[in-house]
């Protein structure tokens, strides 16, 4: 299954616009306060320039990347958990996400409103916050309600109801889920409740051309120090301009990149920073019918590995032959990586790394 992220943020913040450069689909995006309530769904391709490599060496039949779900919702705004704007209805469609991107605005254009009138990137980041939270309580209220009119009153797991109550004390005193400590048994207690405070969280501040090329927007030393609180990751992106960019010729694209102050185009960064986020790596495998990445968790076992692939190839391990990308690369070819003694023989525990192309032989 592949990975899956939730867009949020206030309306007008540039969260279709962001979708749209993930996804390169063309979704409505507005001037103007919609209240819109339909949510846009769609896949990002992870760009991977060894995948790229690969494929021009292998001329596979198929070539296929890594890929991210990203669905975009509509806005929240201040008071959504209380029925303000669309309301809050939608974030049952990213309870299940892997993590959340939150797309705050810092670009300046006097024909965009602003959903609360004026350009404070940590207000709004609070704000947003704030609906979170209010929406895991809300959770928790429904849950302790659901449990306490049974007549038996029947939980998931022994430690459930005093761990709602820790959980509840703590979203309380204003604090995303995610900083708070739990022994062991205490998460597995409430680990069928999907809070959202408790995701994976990534910033995106929507920034304009005169704020990226000088890598600064208002008050950013202050955004920044609250992240790092609470433990959430930013980055800024152009995304008017970039999806404008990616619009062009590819090779017309480095130039305008540049011009813009950016060495990396935005899907590539933020793609980054969501694999980073989750702890999660890619492994290749290539040949002439495909040349694929395949996403897992950072240092998952040989084996493990093989079983994303395919079950018989779990089941019936005998050894993954590996190549770092990198060192292919320097070879030049597979015959002279092999020649040149890059290539080994990992057992099952094997560790993947991030780039090892790997051909595993199995037998079932
Ligand atoms: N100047 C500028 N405008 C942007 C940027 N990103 C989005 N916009 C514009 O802001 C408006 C709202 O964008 P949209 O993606 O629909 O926001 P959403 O309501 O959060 O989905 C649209 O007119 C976009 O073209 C940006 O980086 N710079
Ligand atoms: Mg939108």
């Amino acid at each position: 299954m592949a990975l899956s992220c939730g867009i949020i943020g206030l309306p007008l913040s540039g969260k279709t616009t962001i979708f749209n450069l993930l996804t390169g689909m063309q979704a409505p995006t507005s001037d103007f306060f919609t209240g819109k309530t339909s949510t846009n769904a769609g896949r990002a391709l992870i760009p991977d320039e060894r995948v790229d490599y690969l494929s021009a060496m292998f001329k596979p039949k198929k070539t296929t990347y890594a890929q991210v779900d990203m669905v975009d919702v509509p806005g929240l705004v201040r008071g959504s958990s209380q029925g303000e704007g669309s309301g809050n209805e939608f974030l049952a469609t990213i309870r299940n996400a892997d993590l959340l991107t939150h797309v705050a605005r810092a670009f300046e254009n006097d024909e965009i409103l602003h959903a609360e009138d004026s350009i404070d990137i940590l207000r709004d980041i609070a704000t947003i916050d704030m609906e979170l939270l209010f929406a895991d309580l809300q959770i928790i209220e429904n849950r302790l309600s659901r449990i306490n009119a049974a007549a038996k009153k029947k939980t998931e797991h022994p430690l459930e109801l005093p761990t709602l109550a820790k959980c509840q004390e703590f979203l309380l005193t204003e604090k995303p889920l995610k900083l708070l400590q739990l022994s062991a048994e205490e998460r597995e207690s409430v680990k069928h409740i999907p809070f959202l405070t408790d995701k994976p969280l990534l910033i995106i501040i929507n920034v304009d051309e005169k704020q990226q090329a000088a890598a600064d927007y208002p008050g950013r030393q202050d955004v920044e120090q609250y992240c790092a609180e609470q433990g959430y990751k930013w980055l800024t992106v152009c995304a008017k301009t970039e999806v404008e960019i990616a619009q062009l010729q590819p090779e017309d694209r480095p130039l305008f990149l540049e011009e813009l102050g950016v060495s990396e185009p935005g899907v590539s960064r933020i793609a980054k920073a969501i694999y980073d986020q989750l702890g999660l790596i890619s492994f290749l495998t290539a040949g002439e019918d495909e040349v694929r990445a395949w996403t897992i968790r950072r240092d998952l076992p040989a084996k493990a590995a093989a079983g994303k692939i395919h079950s018989d190839i779990e089941r019936g391990f005998i050894r993954a032959e590996t190549v770092a990308f990198a060192d292919l690369q320097s070879c030049g070819s597979m015959a002279a990586a092999r020649d040149k003694g890059c290539f080994r023989l990992e057992g099952k525990e094997y560790p993947v790394k991030d780039g090892d192309i790997i051909n595993f032989r199995f037998n079932v």
